[in-house]
């Protein structure tokens, strides 16, 4: 396969690379894309160097598919040009997630919905993929009605300003170092906890809100699935977190939803109150699962539990499930 990865120099590429790489995806060429600033620059994959090009020269390479990670602009302008030269993009902006023609995919809950004809893939939001992936197996079994998610999310969701803001405050807290760091929020990060993920809309919820809403009842193919989101960033660097409540139209049963995770692909149950062990972002940092614990019964009203879910945003968030997305497709000769 030959693949293009677009945005190959930023945070989330270079996650795209790496995955590629660990996965053995069959790469027998490889085109590094960025912005023309960065065509001739050296990006690493498999130990190997390639030299970035240009979009032009990408889609005059045609590549068998190409997966992006370029920002919202870059893939309304682009993605269009290369699926009209036969390529197959996978999108990791929120520029086609909910246009009606394409798909927004998640291979553990909807890869059969994909066809050879899907030209323009999207890749959902982080924080929704997570909760979709733990929910799913659950929906199948009791029917969800509603889903209230509370998260907490990595400043890697927001790229290298952040987490170099995140790093210099704390630079300067700890050593008093107050040398000039990059501002990627309006307030301090470290030692602190931000209640607002990406613009503010009409309705009051931010857009990471809207997403997580919206998002969840493409993928999992059900529009009576209510979902209601408050998404917060903490100063944390490994993944994001969940704490999910969901109200089922039929009873449960609080083992039989342990055994159901346990099977479900994707999940890891981490759940063991005697030995207080639980999902946390620093142990899913670098893993490609949705860690799942906390699971208990919300007593408060009937088919209710409550679950923590954590996962790595830059893997399954981002990078791994596009390149599942590449595999289910290069797998079914859907490329
Ligand atoms: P570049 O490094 O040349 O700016 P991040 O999300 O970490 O900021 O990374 C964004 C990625 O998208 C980078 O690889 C960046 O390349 C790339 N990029 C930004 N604008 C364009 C563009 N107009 N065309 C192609 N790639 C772009
Ligand atoms: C965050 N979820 O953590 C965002 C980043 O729609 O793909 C990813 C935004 C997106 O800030």
């Amino acid at each position: 396969m030959k693949v293009a990865v677009v945005g190959a120099t930023g945070l989330v590429g270079t996650k795209m690379l790496q995955v590629l790489a660990e996965r053995n995806f069959p790469v027998t060429e490889l085109l590094p894309v960025a912005s023309e600033r960065s065509v001739g620059k050296d990006v690493e994959f498999k130990g190997k160097k390639f030299k970035v090009v240009s979009m032009t020269d990408a889609i005059a390479a045609k590549p068998n598919v190409a997966i992006f990670s370029a920002g919202g602009g870059t893939s309304t302008e682009w993605a269009p040009k290369f699926a009209e030269a036969g390529i197959t993009v996978i999108d990791n902006s929120s520029a086609w997630r909910m246009d009606p023609t394409k798909k927004l995919v998640v291979p553990e809950v909807n890869a059969d919905v994909l066809t050879a004809e899907d030209k323009i893939i999207a890749n959902p939001n982080c924080s929704t993929i997570q909760m979709v992936v733990a929910l799913q197996p659950l929906h199948k079994k009791y029917q969800i009605k509603r889903v209230v998610v509370s998260t907490y999310q990595s400043v890697t969701g927001t790229g290298k300003k952040a987490v170099d803001q995140l790093m210099g405050e704390r630079e300067k807290a700890v050593a008093g170092n107050s040398d000039e760091y990059p501002m990627a929020y309006k307030y301090q990060i470290d030692l602190n906890v931000i209640p607002q993920i990406d613009v503010f809309l009409d309705n009051g919820y931010t857009k990471e809100e809207m997403k997580m809403v919206k998002e969840t009842c493409k993928i999992m193919g059900d529009d009576s699935i209510r979902v209601t989101a408050t998404t917060v960033r903490i100063p944390v660097m490994g993944g994001h977190s969940e704490s999910v409540n969901v109200e089922f139209a039929n009873d449960f049963d609080l083992n039989e939803v342990k055994a159901l995770l346990s099977s479900a692909p994707g999940v890891i149950v981490v759940d063991d109150n005697a030995n207080q062990l639980y999902p946390m972002p620093m142990d899913a940092h670098e893993k490609d699962e949705v860690f799942v614990g906390r699971l208990r019964r919300d007593d408060t009203q009937p088919n209710t539990l409550n679950m923590w879910i954590v996962s790595d945003n830059l893997r399954k968030g981002a990078a791994t499930n596009a390149v599942q997305i590449a595999e289910y497709l290069q797998g079914k000769g859907l490329l």
